[in-house]
């Protein structure tokens, strides 16, 4: 009776192994499975879960075995009257300890490993990433590099007009650059909501919480290119604040700072430049007249019904904030949209263009902008 149970059992186990084998076979399969990564941590984290999930297919196995051939072997008709056993001290002690001494076994490996995840030592590179409704940005503390991120996929790939691209959703208009083989720390908050930054092929997943900083860090050795997301749903734009990470090697990573830093240096001077008021409305005709002339008109005087005058408009005359708003966020549901890719010169001067032309001045409160009130909107003090 034995040997036929075990007949069956080993023809059934055959039978599961070529189910579960074969698909194996074909990279469907594999691509179900975590990602190895590209990090050391990234590929003990796998190993964990590779070892955990062996240990998890055996005890299946043995607890599956174990309850089947009970009910083939235990059935009324072999076995009519039951057996009336109660407690079995020796078998209750076994299943309480063997489980607890497999979790330790678990425990051990998984907690060396967390133990160097959650490392927040300075890195070599210290870089402060903040989540903001729907962009990241990344603040390089050591060289005083700082930039927004935003998701750079075509709207026409998103609303189906065009095909989507190889990167639909996964690219942005400025990648985090940073250099092989070194340990950068990431120092993670966010400015509104709960967002979190998750990068798979660092093994990084860390909740970004506005007024908490939580760090995560990485050592990458293979330059590249690598993708992650937004993983906290924070707002309707939750899948369109992508990350991209490239890994260059060192002396293009100092070429990259360099040039970045140049470029913050120059945007500084402009901004931090005492512009008169001649000065911005000069460059604010040419802003306006490129960007505005064909809703406002060249007089300002807008187009009745459907283009607002911008001549003696309530906000162009005394609401400089509101003024700063609707051109940095647009009007929802309006042809107006956000013009915030503009600079900040170019924003400061088309606005006071706006409030300083068309007799704007002398009917309203004059009040200018100055690039620096466009830096200050952009970048609320955290
Ligand atoms: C495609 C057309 C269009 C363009 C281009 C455009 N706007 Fe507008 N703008 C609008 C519309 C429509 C509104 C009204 C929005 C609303 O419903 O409140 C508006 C409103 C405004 C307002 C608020 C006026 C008020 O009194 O309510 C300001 C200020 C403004 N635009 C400035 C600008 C500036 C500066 C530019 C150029 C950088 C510009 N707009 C480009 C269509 C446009
Ligand atoms: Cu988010």
């Amino acid at each position: 009776m034995f040997f036929k149970f075990f007949k069956n059992l080993s023809k059934s186990l055959t039978l599961l192994f070529i189910f579960v084998a074969t698909p194996s076979l074909n990279a469907d399969w594999f691509a179900l499975n975590m990602t190895r990564g590209t990090t050391e941590i990234s590929n003990e984290v796998f190993e964990l879960h590779m070892l955990i999930f062996w240990i998890c297919v055996v005890i299946g196995l043995l607890v599956f075995s174990v309850m089947f051939y009970s009910m083939w072997a235990h059935t009324k008709k072999k076995n009519p009257v039951p057996a009336t056993f109660h407690e079995n001290h020796k078998l209750e002690i076994a299943w309480t300890i063997i489980p607890f001494l497999i979790l330790i076994a678990m425990a051990v490996p998984a907690s060396k490993t967390l133990v160097k995840i959650y490392d927040d030592e300075a890195g070599d590179i210290n870089i402060q990433v903040t989540g903001y409704q729907w962009k990241w940005q990344y603040r390089y503390l050591e060289d005083d590099v700082s930039f927004f991120a935003n998701l750079s996929t075509d709207l026409d790939e998103i609303y189906n007009l065009v095909p989507k691209g190889e990167n639909y959703l996964q690219e942005v208009d400025e990648m985090v650059v940073i250099p092989v083989g070194k340990k950068v720390r990431f120092l993670i908050t966010a400015n509104d909501v709960i967002h979190s930054w998750w990068m798979p092929a660092f093994a990084i997943k860390q909740d970004a919480i506005p007024g908490f900083v939580n760090t995560a860090w990485t050592v990458v050795d293979n330059p590249g290119i690598y993708r992650g997301k937004c993983t906290e749903l924070c707002g309707k734009n939750h899948g369109f604040m992508p990350i991209v990470v490239k890994v260059v090697e060192q002396d293009e990573y100092d070429e990259w700072v360099f040039n970045k830093r140049q470029e913050a240096i120059k945007l500084a001077e402009l901004t931090t430049k005492d512009w008169s008021t001649a000065e911005l409305m000069e460059r604010g005709q040419t802003v306006y007249e490129v960007n505005c002339v064909a809703c406002h008109q060249t007089e300002g005087q807008g187009i009745s019904g459907i283009f607002p005058a911008l001549a003696g408009s309530e906000i162009a005359l005394y609401e400089k904030d509101r003024h700063i708003e609707i051109l940095m966020e647009g009007v929802q549901g309006a042809a107006m949209n956000s013009f915030d890719y503009l600079s900040e010169v170019e924003l400061a001067a088309v606005i006071t263009y706006s409030r300083q032309a068309w007799g704007n001045a002398e009917a309203g409160d004059g009040e200018i902008v100055i690039p620096k009130d466009i830096v200050d909107y952009k970048e609320p003090k955290i």
